[in-house]
């Protein structure tokens, strides 16, 4: 199968009952991410969720516009993002760490739909022409000071080595034809823009709005500077991803990407930026960032406009980053540190936001083991890991009151949690005017394994357990959704005598047991 573009995933998904299409007029500027949040604020399960397809959007100065508006398409819920993916969830983190080690390179085609539409120079000028045609929503109404493209693929080259780099930062509608571009200096795009600087031009850039979902998903991820997304995303997508030469600068671009903003990053300024609503869950305040001024647009001839619902967590964002993002780190722990006991590393999402909460599964690991990686998790990214969690593999790391089950029982706070200082603190509020890789912060490891035998789980052994659920289902109960611990298991201080006691007690044999007893009685 092919590689789908932006509107042949919309097809498969609807196809699964996965897009609800919307015809009545919505207001981009106050009524379509509000609408879209009630899915991740309104008690619905994950699996409800749906990506929604405006047909008819209009904007707070009574314009309509005739480019449709999507959003969640791409990872509202594990469902899209596996379709997105093009494979089953379970089988993407392999996926990532394969295409990660055996990237292919895109190919360049000498035409594609995204050339259908292409509008230079004065064309842009037109009255309500340039950026003013394209219907970017407001994210978060009544705190963001404009609207903001979301899903919003910034492509620029690295000046010294022309290696291609892919980041999705938001961009601040500014004018006609002036985006902003928001990335910190830790980013990719960032250090392009540093070494254009110092070389005193501009960078030359490419706005990228509804790409091929697998490459929209790359664009989200933190691959290393310097590798290519494209060549992930081609190795994901199992082919080389088509790529055709900008009209205005000298950068590919998808030649199936539904819109494509062309021009020149300013290295000679920056501008203040924001306010914004934010993924750790709050307002990030103004901030300086540089602009991009337009050389071009081209389009499908009906292209269809992709946003991202990002914002306070759980939103699309961090739905569809966890998988890759949890997949990158165990590859980091498994093969770059060889600590083959982790066996599965959960970021934990609702509120906190995949970076400050993180649980590593490990089986019977060595208590070196153990340290090793919880600071190999500290140590990878900056600004990620703040609470950093090592449990059992019978320990659900997804479910949070197994986790804190395992803390209070496994670990001993003298012994088993270490505070690291001087740590980056990353994304995160308050914000004085600080540079955030010098503000301070500090990171927490537990060691929630266990370090020596305990009794057993106190729950009826795996066997009663599935003979009850079948019996609940004759009985036609609703539905059941086992919740490890679901069963009762030995965690090894057990004996044999215990063992046999509690067979003769289900085989109608306890009174023998008393007998016994009888016999050990002990003089008080
Ligand atoms: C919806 C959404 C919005 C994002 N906005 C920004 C942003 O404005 N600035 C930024 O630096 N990163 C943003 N990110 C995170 C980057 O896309 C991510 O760090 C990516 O790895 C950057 O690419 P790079 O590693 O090539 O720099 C956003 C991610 C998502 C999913
Ligand atoms: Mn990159």
């Amino acid at each position: 199968m092919p590689y789908a573009d932006l509107q042949k995933h919309l097809t498969n998904l609807e196809e699964k009952n996965l897009l609800v299409r919307i015809r009545r007029p919505i207001n981009k500027d106050t009524e379509l991410h509000p609408l879209f949040r009630w899915q991740f604020r309104g008690g619905l399960p994950e699996s409800a969720r749906k990506a929604f397809y405006f047909e008819n959007v209009v904007d707070s100065g009574g314009r309509h516009y005739t480019i449709p508006v999507v959003i969640g398409a791409l990872g509202a819920s594990p469902a899209i993002y596996e379709i997105a993916m093009g494979c089953p969830i379970d089988e993407i983190p392999q996926r990532w760490q394969h295409a990660l080690h055996h990237p292919i390179e895109p190919v360049i085609v000498d035409d594609g739909p995204v050339h259908e539409i292409v509008l230079t120079g004065a064309a842009l000028d037109e009255e309500r022409g340039g950026l003013l045609q394209l219907p970017i929503p407001i994210s978060t109404p009544g705190f963001d000071n404009a609207p903001y493209t979301t899903c919003s693929h910034f492509f620029t080259k690295d000046p010294e080595t022309g290696i291609r780099n892919q980041g999705n930062y938001r961009g601040q509608l500014k004018g006609q034809r002036v985006i902003g571009l928001q990335a910190p200096a830790w980013q990719d795009v960032a250090k392009h823009w540093e070494k254009c600087r110092i070389q005193g031009k501009p960078l030359p850039a490419a706005l990228v709005i509804g790409a091929p979902p697998i490459v929209s998903h790359c664009t989200v991820l933190k691959a290393p500077f310097g590798v290519d997304e494209l060549g992930i995303a081609s190795a994901l997508a199992g082919e080389p991803i088509r790529l055709v030469r900008c009209k205005t600068v000298e950068l590919e671009v998808p030649m199936d990407a539904e819109i494509v903003v062309e021009g020149f990053v300013r290295t000679d300024f920056l501008e203040p930026e924001g306010p914004f609503g934010e993924s750790h869950g709050y307002i990030h305040p103004r901030t300086l960032s540089p602009v991009m001024e337009v050389t071009a647009i081209t389009m499908k001839r009906r292209p269809v406009y992709a946003t991202f619902m990002s914002q306070m967590t759980p939103n699309e964002s961090s739905s569809s980053r966890r998988t890759g993002f949890e997949a990158y780190y165990l590859n980091h722990l498994r093969q770059d540190l060889g600590i083959k006991s982790v066996v599965k590393v959960s970021m934990h999402e609702k509120l906190t936001n995949l970076r400050k909460l993180i649980i590593v599964q490990m089986k019977k690991p060595a208590e070196s083991e153990v340290w090793r990686a919880l600071h190999g998790v500290a140590n990878f990214q900056p600004g990620v890991g703040k609470f950093i969690i090592a449990v059992d593999e019978d320990i659900d790391p997804r479910n949070m009151d197994a986790v804190w089950w395992a803390m209070c029982y496994r670990s001993k706070p003298h012994k088993d949690v270490l505070i690291l200082p001087g740590r980056v603190k990353g994304h995160s509020p308050p914000f004085k005017h600080e540079d955030r890789l010098a503000a301070e912060d500090s990171a927490m490891l537990i060691n929630a394994i266990l370090k020596e035998p305990f009794p057993p789980i106190s729950l009826p052994k795996r066997e009663y357990m599935e003979r009850a659920k079948q019996i609940w289902e004759e009985l036609e109960f609703p539905a059941l959704n086992p919740e490890p611990p679901w069963f009762g298991y030995s965690l090894g201080d057990w004996d044999e005598e215990w063992e046999e006691e509690a067979e003769m007690a289900v085989t109608n044999r306890y009174l023998e047991t008393g007998e016994k007893l009888a016999k050990r009685r002990v003089k008080t």
